[in-house]
């Protein structure tokens, strides 16, 4: 297979002499909550540590959530907004942008947070938006106020008026809500020009997020996840790693003709 054997034996030592055949490799990054862990980014749904553990969802990243009571889903948001202001990203992030130096790689992430691209990644796409863009919720302006520090979180904030009237909102998609269809349409580009599909850090149950993986197996593409725990994607993926992000990413390349056999 050209892709584990090529980049095996590219990364494994004569470099420079095929690294002009081995930018002609695809891999795409699906990336989940996991990855940015290891940044101090809580997950959702881990039951300790995890943001839902104390809040209910649906309740605070639905659509309805957000018609019924937009002060609590803004307080809420607004913590988290600061909170990543000041994480950086890790060996996980960082090893995905240098596989640039030898594959063509393209991220699709579900994180909101842009760590990959401060790690220097150049394809990303958004599947769920971005939580350092806000716009208003009626006419969709974007908005470039001040936000207040929320170093805790409180209970209630109210959101700011648009000049139309209506509220500012995170640039994030919320259970209910469609996914943006250009990161949408580049995100499955991505899969079905991939030679090897890296799965890491996500729970594997939100879809259509989810259903790329699916995608990337039905057309015979090598699927690899990195998961400390097992997922519903564990027994169909080529390769199912219970590791780390900050740990498996930054040897898996050099790793694939082996974990392949
Ligand atoms: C480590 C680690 C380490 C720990 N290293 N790993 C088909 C079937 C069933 C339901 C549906 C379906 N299609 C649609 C639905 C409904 C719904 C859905 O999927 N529901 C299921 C949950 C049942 N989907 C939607 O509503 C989507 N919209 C939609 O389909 O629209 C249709 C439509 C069309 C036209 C008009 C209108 C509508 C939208 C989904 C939006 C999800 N939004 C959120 C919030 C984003 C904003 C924010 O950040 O607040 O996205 S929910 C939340 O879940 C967030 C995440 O991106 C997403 C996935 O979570 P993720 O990243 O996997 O995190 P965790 O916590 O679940 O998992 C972390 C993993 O990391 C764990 O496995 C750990 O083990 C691992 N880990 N440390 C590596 N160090
Ligand atoms: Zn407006």
């Amino acid at each position: 297979m050209l892709v584990t054997s090529g980049m095996g034996a590219g990364l494994g030592g004569r470099r420079d002499g095929l690294r002009a055949s081995l930018v002609s490799v695809q891999v795409t990054v699906l990336s989940g909550a996991g990855i940015s862990a290891e940044s101090g980014v809580p997950t959702f749904r881990d039951v300790e540590t995890g943001l839902w553990a104390k809040v209910d969802p649906y309740e605070i990243s639905s659509a309805e959530g957000w018609r019924a009571h937009p002060d609590k889903v803004w307080a809420w948001y607004l913590w988290r907004h600061y909170m990543m202001q000041s994480v950086e990203p890790n060996n996980g992030h960082r090893a995905v942008a240098a596989w640039q130096d030898y594959a063509d790689v393209h991220v699709v992430t579900q994180n909101v947070d842009n760590l990959h691209e401060r790690a220097g990644s150049k394809n990303v796409y958004h599947l769920h938006g971005s939580l350092f863009e806000f716009r208003c919720d009626r006419c969709d302006d974007a908005y470039g106020g001040v936000l207040p520090a929320m170093p805790e979180p409180v209970e209630i904030v109210d959101p700011p008026r648009c000049p139309c009237d209506g509220l500012i909102r995170p640039n994030v998609v919320w259970f209910g809500e469609a996914l943006p269809d250009d990161a949408w349409q580049n995100s499955v580009e991505a899969v079905n020009n991939a030679d090897v599909v890296v799965v890491v850090g996500t729970s594997s149950i939100v879809y259509p997020a989810a259903g790329l993986p699916e995608l990337a197996l039905a057309n015979g593409t090598v699927v690899v996840e990195v998961n400390p725990e097992r997922t519903p994607l564990s027994n169909a993926a080529t390769v199912s790693l219970r590791e780390t992000a900050a740990g498996a990413l930054p040897g898996l390349l050099q790793r694939l003709p082996a974990l392949l056999g």
